[in-house]
């Protein structure tokens, strides 16, 4: 039983964030998905996502790929988290390339491509612009 870990924020959820999260849970048998809180975001990128933490934890909850979620209140918890949840695998998209190297020797760690040409930033400024004179 291979215990897969991956985080994001999952705002304005879309195919890219599927895309990864389908692929995490191939590498294994159970997915686990740490949800950036929204205090996360606001400390992070100096502003609140655009959906609650609740309702992006409800979504990803739902999903047929994903077993367990949880709210990543930190990004230099993942050590604990990977321990506290007994995962084998860590995925992350290669956005993140290298920087989860030094977790190595608790678990495996693996970088997965990104989806090209899609992003919450860019649907963002599309539904700002186009579809919102
Ligand atoms: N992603 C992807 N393809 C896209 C967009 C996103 O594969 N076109 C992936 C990212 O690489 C990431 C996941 O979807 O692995 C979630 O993306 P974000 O919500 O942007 O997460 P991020 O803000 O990078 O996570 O501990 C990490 C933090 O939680 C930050």
């Amino acid at each position: 039983m291979m215990r897969v870990i991956t985080f994001g924020t999952f705002d304005v959820f879309h195919v890219g964030h599927v895309n990864i999260l389908e692929r995490a849970r191939l590498h294994g048998d159970h997915l686990i998905v740490g949800v950036s809180s929204d205090e996360l975001n606001m400390s992070k990128k100096n502003r609140y996502p655009i959906y609650s933490q609740q309702d992006r934890m409800h979504i990803i909850r739902s999903l047929r790929c994903v077993d367990e979620v949880f709210v990543e209140e930190s990004l230099e918890l993942k050590a604990e988290y990977i321990k506290y949840y007994n995962a084998d695998i860590l995925v992350m998209g290669d956005d993140w390339q290298g920087k989860f190297d030094h977790l190595k020797d608790i678990c495996q760690v693996i970088y997965l491509p990104r989806t090209p040409s899609v992003s919450t930033t860019e649907i963002i400024e599309i539904v700002k612009s186009d579809h919102n004179p």
